[in-house]
């Protein structure tokens, strides 16, 4: 079969460049490993910055997000016993984020593209990527009728995420990676639970960190800081909720709602890794399949979906005029952004847990940096800007 685009990969990624690029007339072809419901169900991401929202809605994808994403214009800081806001929308002249669930974005985008009449394939197994430097890559897989197919494309983008395959599909000497892991995780539980606040708090205590989000004001999304190998079966309500109490000490004690778990809970690694180049010949990688961020941030969804505006555009480009022009500075445009998102990421990571290493004296340098952040204007401009998000370009 030829199609324009082979795309590797139904996350936020995949599903909005295809829809993107169907919007400019072009047509591709998506492959998934795993199911449709896995994919609609899978909890992950929360924040959807500025900009991002933006190319939602200016693509059609934004009707349910206006309706049910909550607008947040701050978010609040708490270390040492107290609680400081900082003013996102003062801050940047008026901008802000959302908060609306990655797998309502993913639900959003398949419905949208199925309704298009455009061709999404889930449940296969054996994706294969061949001839990525020549000008007719081609995409191998196995359908669900079981017969062998062969697309021959004149792009392919990997979207597959970083266990997939379209990465490894590079002959290895191309890339260098950069990398930094934690000594910790996330312990993450999705609870029917009244948030105690309309707004995120991040907290520093010596306990270690702890993030209060939500879904809805009814749905708590709550994180501990836990080792890496910690066992979420060791968790049960109780032990969770007893223990962001003690996190949550301080001058103005805050006592969340214990609402029941709605899953099982889950244990996020903390990584930050970028693989570079974006691309090899024409096979063209974005979002988590070529770079990774710790989600202190709350950048990963953000960056896939701002890689994917730029790789539309430059596809867009060259149907339109023939120009290679933006295709040949994809990745250098798009590692501009990774590179500010990883420094933020890292930024905040650094700046809110704890490590077993951090000498007293750094201990006391973390609790300065907060009181400076939250206490100075140029500290909290800083936040605010790369928290809402830095522009695509
Ligand atoms: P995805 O979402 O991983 O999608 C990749 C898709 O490719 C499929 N796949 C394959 N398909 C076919 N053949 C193969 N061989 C394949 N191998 C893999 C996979 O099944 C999958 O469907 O990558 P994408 O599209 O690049 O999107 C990236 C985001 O999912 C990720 O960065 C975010 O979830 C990160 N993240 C957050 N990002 C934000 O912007 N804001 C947040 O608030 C935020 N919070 C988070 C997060 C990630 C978290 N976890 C669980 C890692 C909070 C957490 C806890
Ligand atoms: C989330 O709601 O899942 C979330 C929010 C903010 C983060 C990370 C995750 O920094």
């Amino acid at each position: 079969m030829r199609v324009r685009v082979g795309i590797v990969g139904a996350g936020p990624a995949g599903l909005l460049l295809s829809h993107l690029l169907h919007l400019a007339g072009i047509e591709s072809v998506v492959l998934e490993r795993q199911s449709r419901e896995y994919c609609e169900d899978r909890v992950r991401a929360g924040v959807i910055e500025q900009g991002a929202r933006d190319v939602l809605i200016e693509s059609g994808l934004g009707e349910r997000l206006k309706r049910e994403g909550l607008f947040h214009g701050g978010v609040a800081l708490r270390f040492a016993g107290q609680s400081r806001r900082i003013d996102f929308v003062a801050l940047t002249g008026g901008k802000g984020v959302t908060v609306y669930g990655q797998q309502e974005v993913v639900k959003d985008m398949i419905a949208a593209r199925l309704a298009a009449g455009g061709h999404v394939e889930f449940d296969v197994p054996d994706v294969s990527v061949h001839g990525i430097e020549t000008t007719q890559p081609k995409v191998r897989y196995t359908d669900n009728a079981g017969h062998a197919q062969e697309l021959v494309c004149d792009f392919v983008a990997g979207c597959d995420g970083y266990h997939g395959i379209c990465r490894p599909s590079i002959p290895p000497e191309v890339l260098t990676a950069y990398e930094r892991q934690y000594h910790f995780g996330w312990l993450g539980i999705l609870a029917q639970a009244r948030p105690v606040s309309d707004e995120l708090i991040y907290v520093n205590h010596p306990r270690g960190f702890a993030l209060l989000s939500m879904r809805s004001m009814s749905i708590g999304r709550i994180y501990l800081q836990c080792k890496p190998d910690e066992d979420p079966e060791e968790w049960s309500d109780d032990r969770f909720w007893d223990e962001l109490d003690r996190r949550l000490e301080g001058v103005d004690v805050v006592k969340p709602e214990r609402g029941r778990s709605l899953r099982p809970k889950d244990v996020t690694q903390m990584r930050s890794w970028v693989s570079e180049p974006m691309q090899y010949g024409r096979l063209f990688l974005a979002g988590d399949a070529t770079h990774i961020v710790p989600p202190t941030g709350a950048k990963g969804m953000n960056l896939a979906i701002a890689d994917v505006s730029v790789l539309s555009r430059a596809i867009a480009a060259f149907y339109e005029n023939g120009s290679t022009e933006l295709l040949d500075r994809y990745s250098e445009i798009c590692l501009r952004r990774v590179w500010k998102a990883e420094r933020f990421s890292w930024w905040m990571t650094t700046m809110l847990h704890q490590f077993d290493d951090k000498s007293p004296f750094e201990q006391r340098l973390q609790l300065a940096e907060l009181d400076y952040v939250t206490s100075s204007r140029a500290g909290s401009e800083s936040l605010a800007e790369n928290y809402v998000g830095l522009p695509f370009e």
